[in-house]
């Protein structure tokens, strides 16, 4: 069976920041910087998600999807990142878990979608090895709580993003721009993932685990061999960094002798990293064109502008032939057992007219994207699921509110859901399928 699904996270759905036990992760540290985030937003209230998850829930059910991806809040369930259980944190998941059986949808909660403990980061954060056991622990007792009706789950999503938008070039939580923590932080975070799905294997032999990756494939517009090797060092720093410790338990040696820097692997690691996974949660947005430039650092390319392309929202390149020959290249670079689409979407400037959204742009980039993902199954990629990014408008990190993903408006003055064309697309997709 083909699971079709929608995805949100929760530091950027739930608001309720200060109620039900819970204390700050990063991200609530972080948008307090002034100029960090866009209009200076937060998530105190964003889509107050925590207290309208039923209404959420039937709009979930209403699409027709069979699963619904959302993650849990660590800083909710245990405040300070490790010792004491918040009940009142348990049991929101409890509900929203329990709602989503109740309709016929599955659950797939992933343990860590950025939102730190703050507590943790005052102790290190993931550039404190101890971090990996933290996590580690967390999944345990999350496994522990929800594991009779929880059989999907994916550790962490998108390390990339917490190492290097959150410790190389500091424009996510926490904050940091440093070359040697950010490599710190992606080895704890690939290690913590290992830790932590031997901690969920521990408490349930049924689990099916996974890790999300981003992928981001690279293009030159240049033919010198520079500009090849700019397309090499890209492919290295955004998607083999990840995806090549987990799945051949080694780092991509030409990063290694680009980044020159200490890798804080001990003895072990990377078996524990790279612990056989059930599936790969693979998202994928836009690919990139690059061209060699000697003076970039840490590595020598930077991103260029390539001229009369589409642009999402954003400011990314659509590009749908490039996600069929993605996803070909890693069940051929990988052999994952499965891969599950955890995320693909796109931002545009919605507009309410007449009640209305017609998001057309939208659709044509979901199916457009449907289409190369079937593409590439069709051709033998082991694809099982597809969850579109995302269920509702939502904090689009440093952007705010600005950048609109959602297949449902959100009426942020009034809380309102709307959904948009897109929406009534994926369904009546779904319903052919
Ligand atoms: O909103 C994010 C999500 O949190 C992680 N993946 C990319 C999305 C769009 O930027």
């Amino acid at each position: 069976m083909f699971t079709w699904g929608v995805s949100t996270s929760s530091y950027q759905i739930e608001g309720a920041a200060r109620e039900g036990g819970r204390r700050d992760s990063i991200w609530d540290t972080f948008s307090r910087i002034p100029g960090a985030v866009a209009n200076g937003d937060n998530g105190d209230i964003a889509c107050d998600h925590y207290h309208r998850y039923e209404q959420d829930l039937d709009l979930i059910k209403w699409l027709g999807v069979d699963a619904y991806h959302f993650s849990i809040a660590w800083s909710r369930v245990i405040p300070t990142g490790t010792g004491a259980i918040n009940k009142t944190g348990i049991d929101f998941y409890n509900r929203l878990i329990d709602g989503a059986l109740e309709r016929g949808i599955t659950p797939w909660p992933t343990l860590y979608h950025w939102d730190l403990p703050q507590d943790l980061q005052d102790r290190g954060g993931w550039n404190n090895r101890d971090c990996t056991k933290w996590f580690a622990e967390y999944a345990y007792q999350m496994a522990e709580h929800f594991s009779d009706r929880v059989k999907n789950w994916v550790t962490i999503n998108e390390p990339f993003c917490s190492a290097w938008l959150g410790h190389l070039y500091g424009v996510m939580a926490p904050g940091i721009k440093d070359l040697q923590i950010a490599i710190n932080a992606s080895h704890h975070l690939l290690l913590g993932h290992g830790l932590a799905v031997k901690a969920l294997r521990e408490v349930s032999q049924e689990s099916n685990i996974g890790i999300t990756l981003n992928f981001t494939p690279a293009i030159t517009l240049g033919s010198s061999d520079e500009d090849q090797l700019a397309v090499k060092l890209a492919d290295g720093f955004d998607n083999r960094w990840f995806g090549d410790p987990v799945f051949k338990a080694s780092y991509p040696k030409d990063i290694v002798e680009a980044f020159n820097k200490e890798i804080p692997i001990q003895s072990g690691d990377m078996e524990i990293i790279s612990t056989p996974v059930d599936f790969l949660g693979l998202n994928y947005y836009f690919r990139q064109t690059v061209a060699y430039d000697a003076n970039s650092k840490p590595l020598s390319y930077k991103q260029v502008t390539a001229p009369n392309v589409e642009r999402t929202g954003m400011g990314w390149e659509v590009h749908a032939e490039t996600f069929t020959d993605l996803l070909i290249r890693i069940n051929s670079d990988y052999s994952p057992k499965e891969i599950f689409i955890t995320e693909n979407g796109s931002a545009w400037d919605d507009e309410v007219v007449d009640g209305e959204i017609l998001d057309t742009k939208r659709v044509s980039y979901l199916e457009r994207h449907l289409d190369a993902m079937f593409a590439a199954k069709s051709k033998g990629v082991p694809i099982k699921g597809y969850f579109a990014w995302s269920l509702i408008d939502n904090f689009e990190w440093a952007y705010g509110y600005a950048k609109r993903f959602g297949l449902i408006y959100v009426d942020y003055k009034t809380q309102k859901r709307i959904p948009k064309s897109s929406a009534y697309y994926y369904k009546d997709r779904i319903q052919k399928s």
